[in-house]
């Protein structure tokens, strides 16, 4: 896959991506500027730990989140992206549904658009993607961030996922992007229940008939504090065990907060399974 001048290659390796959220409650109140240079210290430090990619965001998809406005997060995001591009070498992609801040994040240096609402949220948002050639992570979610865990319900949560996403990569080639720059997610915790996320990662397979490169997002999610009773703190390990799983199952891309540990768990599945 070719973004932006920057080749990312699926099946000979698992791509992990690191989380670097520049919201408030992810920084200290140290000023603007000295958030920035420690963004961008935190984001060097996951390179080194075996990040490929950097997904950049600036505004909260936790359930019950408040929006952000486009300047908003526009100042969270660009300063971070531009300085990032000087200091790495690996593929940074922008977390945002705003077609705005997708294109300012691409003209800053990044590469990829990773859009929770899978083009859906705003009009303008295919053109850019289209037009500044840059890869696009469509990704499924029942509702929005406010809604979305309101008793979600699916016959059958894999077929449903599936044939979504086949409608939204026709819909995304048929506005101009390239097929070969189309990443696909089912969305890990997006309008699912823990027993949907678990039945997505047992079938997860199923999701390789879509013949796209597949992203799966479990990091520290609630359904992996269900099933080990254990806080957000403390998910390190669940993290890794779904990571793995994912990897054998199918992922080409799996997007978390412990660079390290995943890293390591995800180089021991591939010398495995691929
Ligand atoms: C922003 N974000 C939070 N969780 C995510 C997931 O599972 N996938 C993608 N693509 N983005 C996510």
């Amino acid at each position: 896959m070719n973004c932006r001048g920057k080749t990312l290659t699926f099946g000979t390796q698992t791509h992990v991506m690191g989380i670097l959220n520049v919201t408030p409650d992810s920084f200290s109140d140290g000023g603007r500027y000295l958030d920035v240079q420690q963004a961008i210290t935190h984001a060097e430090t996951m390179v080194t730990e075996g990040a490929t990619l950097i997904d950049i965001g600036g505004e909260s998809s936790r359930p019950g989140a408040s929006p952000v406005s486009v300047d908003e997060e526009l100042a969270r995001v660009v300063p971070v992206i531009r300085g990032l591009a000087d200091a790495v070498d690996v593929l940074i992609s922008v977390d945002t549904s705003k077609a705005k801040v997708a294109k300012h994040a691409l003209e800053a240096g990044a590469h990829i658009v990773n859009d929770i609402t899978a083009l859906c949220g705003d009009p303008e948002m295919a053109t850019v993607v289209a037009e500044m050639k840059a890869g696009v992570v469509l990704m499924h979610m029942k509702g929005t961030p406010r809604t979305m865990q309101q008793a979600p319900e699916y016959d059958d949560v894999v077929t449903e996922i599936c044939s979504w996403l086949k409608e939204k990569t026709q819909n995304a080639e048929a506005q101009g992007i390239a097929a070969e720059r189309i990443i696909v997610d089912p969305g890990i915790g997006f309008g699912k229940t823990t027993k949907h996320n678990l039945d997505i990662l047992k079938r997860l397979s199923e999701f390789r008939e879509l013949k796209k490169p597949l992203l799966v997002g479990t990091s520290r999610k609630s359904f992996i504090g269900n099933v080990l009773e254990v806080p957000i703190t403390a998910r390190v390990e669940g993290t890794a065990a779904t990571v793995c799983w994912a990897i054998a199952h199918g992922a080409d891309i799996v997007r978390v907060h412990d660079v390290k540990a995943n890293v390591r768990a995800a180089q021991m599945t591939d010398a495995l399974c691929r």
